[in-house]
């Protein structure tokens, strides 16, 4: 069975352990061939930052897949020292706020050489990814140059408006400045990276983690070929809610649904996606029990346990989505 799944940082990361997992039994009992998933990871995350070009959420899943990532962070290196960086802020040389971690930090260069030596972004995670092998075809969304920047309104008036990169509202600010846009820059211009359309249209299910629905999932969404190739394959759409009992499990996306009108629950991030039948994302959708009884008018909606504490119930909730998934499939 060819899985796509569409996915941000640390929690995509999670998710895709889980169905790395079941899709690795499904083959064995299948004895088909072990069709590796192909996840379609956000970029728009991505900063330059100290002349380093960085890619949280590529990164991210790479060192999780390949058990490199530090757990707890869920971002950044197992056993990480921070040296580089101290010496950088003895320098006063900004911005002090980002975490570059020593070891993470060879990731950054190896990266940066191989973009200023002209390689696509495609090519290089696919370089990185020999080394740390995380067993499912990670592909960036682009190769083009998309940055999520963030409007701020210095005071209430809304009179000076400032924007800034994503990384910085996060980290620096912890998400607390009162954000009134996220601007995808560059989106317009790009294109799908080699191999994502194609895996999308030759589907035999496309999974959206239960990622940020506006800063990792819309950022992937706001690539128009990715989004008309979701409309066009035949394969069911099955969305899984990053919102728990109206509250995200991790990250800022109750902080970034209200920016965009969106309602802070499992129901209304499938209303953000909408029903595929009415030109949105979404064939089906899973919420977690605390939600059960949700419905969406034109999406099949399913309860099942959501919160991904180890890798048997993220595998389980990735069933649980293949179930759905051939129910909708049936039935179109
Ligand atoms: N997140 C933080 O909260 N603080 C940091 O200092 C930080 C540094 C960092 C460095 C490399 C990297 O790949 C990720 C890093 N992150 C940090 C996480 C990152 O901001 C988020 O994971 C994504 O951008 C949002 O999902």
């Amino acid at each position: 069975m060819r899985i796509v799944v569409l996915a941000g940082g640390i929690g995509g990361s999670r998710f895709l352990l889980g169905v790395r997992a079941e899709a690795g039994r499904d083959s064995q009992q299948n004895g088909d061939s072990a069709e590796p998933v192909t996840a379609i990871i956000n970029t728009a995350d991505d900063v330059t930052l100290h002349g380093l070009r960085i890619c949280p959420d590529l990164d991210s899943v790479m060192y999780t897949l390949g058990a490199g990532i530090d757990p707890e962070r869920g971002w950044g290196r197992a056993k990480e020292t921070w040296t580089v960086k101290d010496e950088l802020a003895a320098y006063g040389a900004e911005p002090t706020w980002f975490g570059l971690g020593d070891r993470d930090i060879a990731t950054h260069l190896i990266r940066t050489r191989m973009l200023d030596a002209g390689y696509p972004l495609s090519a290089v995670t696919e370089a990185l990814g020999e080394r740390w092998r995380p067993g499912v075809k990670v592909l960036p969304m682009t190769d083009d140059r998309v940055e999520t920047h963030v409007v701020v309104a210095d005071d209430d008036k809304g009179t000076n408006r400032r924007a800034m990169h994503f990384q910085e509202w996060w980290i620096r600010h912890h998400a607390e400045l009162r954000a009134e846009k996220f601007v995808p820059t560059g989106a317009e211009d790009a294109s799908a990276a080699p191999g994502v359309v194609a895996a999308i249209a030759a589907a035999d299910v496309v999974l959206i983690a239960p990622s940020n629905p506006v800063v990792s999932i819309g950022t992937i969404l706001s690539i128009d070929q990715i989004r008309t190739a979701l409309a066009q394959t035949s394969a069911p759409v099955i969305g899984l809610s990053p919102i728990i009992g109206g509250a995200a499990v991790r990250g800022m996306a109750e902080k970034c649904l209200p920016v965009i009108g969106a309602e802070v629950s499992a129901a209304g991030v499938a209303r953000l996606y909408g029903a595929r039948r009415d030109g949105g994302l979404l064939d089906g959708w899973l919420v977690d029990e605390t939600d059960a009884g949700t419905s969406v008018d034109g999406i099949e909606v399913r309860a099942v346990p959501l919160w991904m504490t180890d890798v048997d119930t993220t595998a389980a909730m990735a069933r649980a989505a293949l179930d759905v998934a051939q129910e909708v499939g049936k039935r179109a």
